[in-house]
């Protein structure tokens, strides 16, 4: 048995797909609809409680889930992709601060932006509020990362692969994020357009 990812399209599968495509690894996709709830039923949950995707089985049939578990995972499956910067090293660092913020805080937002009725009673106050905050969180991190012309330099990884694929969420109307966040659609881009990645991205994004 090889990787098998659970996931939808556009969803937070795409970021662990990214990464096992750069690490040139196959894996078998098992669909979970979002639309329809599909993630809270009680045959998904089996593999994630938290009815949330992406999970992850390991060819050892280890389940993995959180999206950023999983793409670390990866990354220390396969070192020779290169998916983060090298140990101790300042590139590392940054990334795992963005990409924790990315993870904690962005991620977070969009779900309550997605599913504000879970949180309030007054759901279009939340939605606002998320909305605004997931701007905020992108406008600093656009201030922050100098591209190079991936996050931390020349090699596509894992932050990488969470900023393309959360900034589309986020995008939202007027395609917010690649209007007055440069640096992060200049990412976007090298990402869409980054071979190894390339056929991914567009699987969940359609072409950029
Ligand atoms: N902390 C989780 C969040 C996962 C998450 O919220 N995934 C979304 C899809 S992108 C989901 O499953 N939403 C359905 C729901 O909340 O019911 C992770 O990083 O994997």
């Amino acid at each position: 048995m090889g990787y098998v990812i659970y996931g939808d399209r556009r969803s937070g599968s795409a970021i662990v797909e990214l990464c096992l495509a750069a690490a040139g690894v196959a894996f078998e996709f098992r669909r979970v609809p979002l639309e329809g709830d599909t993630q809270l039923g009680e045959a998904y949950r089996a593999i994630n409680p938290m009815g949330r995707l992406p999970a992850m089985l390991l060819p050892d049939g280890t389940v993995v889930t959180e999206s950023l578990a999983c793409a670390l995972v990866v990354a220390e499956a396969h070192p020779d992709a290169g998916l983060m910067p090298p140990i101790f090293s300042p590139a590392r660092a940054e990334a795992l601060r963005w990409m924790v913020l990315l993870a904690a805080e962005l991620y977070p937002a969009v779900t309550r932006w997605d599913y504000p009725a879970r949180f309030a009673d007054d759901p279009a106050g939340v939605g606002a509020r998320a909305m605004a905050e997931t701007r905020r969180i992108w406008s600093l991190l656009d201030a922050a990362l100098k591209p190079a012309p991936f996050a931390t330099g020349e090699r596509f990884g894992v932050l990488d692969a969470q900023v393309a694929v959360m900034s589309r969420w986020s995008n939202g109307p007027g395609a917010w994020v690649d209007a007055h966040c440069p640096t992060i659609a200049a990412i976007t881009h090298a990402v869409a357009t980054h071979p190894p990645v390339a056929e991914a991205y567009h699987r969940h994004f359609g072409p950029r």
